[in-house]
């Protein structure tokens, strides 16, 4: 029913200027007709390194493999550890702890956006959450250095304290963009735990 409901919407907003507006008349369509589908490019699955923190292979500067912690600043103020506890799979997931006064502690892991410019990433991942000011997911793309494009869940971050939820955000992949950097954030005060995180391009 619901791809009978854009027509009908449709025909309802073309008949508001009539002075007697006409309830549009039900549409049936022939038995075995589908709806055309959007013209899209097929979902791709980007493959990424360590995405559900299940490796015990050391990565650098005592990060997860394929995964680098980074933060703001000043005092280090927030801890990245691989946590046994309660992981959404598997028997590990990654945990972010704020412990002093900077404003964020990051993890991310980088793919080359080459191969998908022009089109759209989508980082998906499962967050929980405890006594958290704003937590996020995040997707980057840059060039030189610089983001081009970015999405860091700002008008949904995650508060409080909650269980295990999947996450999705998207970024268009600008045509100069060289990499794509997803993760996640926390941001002020509380505790993160990320785990099972997907790339997709579209
Ligand atoms: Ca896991």
């Amino acid at each position: 029913m619901r791809l009978l409901a854009l027509p009908a919407l449709a025909l309802l907003a073309a008949c508001a200027a009539a002075p007697v507006p006409v309830a549009a008349p039900a549409v049936t369509p022939p038995p075995g007709s589908v709806a055309a589908p959007r013209a899209t490019a097929p979902a791709q699955a980007v493959s990424l390194v360590n995405p559900g923190f299940e490796s015990t292979a050391p990565g650098r500067r005592n990060d997860p493999e394929g995964w680098f912690s980074h933060q703001h600043a000043g005092e280090p103020s927030y801890n990245f550890a691989i946590d046994t506890a309660e992981p959404h799979s598997g028997l590990r997931s990654l945990r972010i702890d704020n412990v002093g006064a900077e404003p964020y502690g990051a993890i991310s892991q980088t793919v080359d956006a080459k191969p998908y410019r022009g089109r759209t990433a989508q980082v998906s991942g499962w967050l929980r959450t405890r006594d958290s000011a704003n937590a996020a997911l995040t997707i980057i793309d840059l060039a030189n250095g610089s983001p081009l494009a970015n999405n860091f869940m700002a008008d949904a971050p995650v508060k409080g304290t909650t269980g295990w939820k999947r996450y999705s955000i998207a970024v268009p992949v600008e045509p100069q963009a060289e990499f794509i950097e997803v993760g996640a954030m926390m941001q002020g005060k509380g505790t993160l735990w990320l785990d099972d995180v997907e790339l997709l391009v579209r």
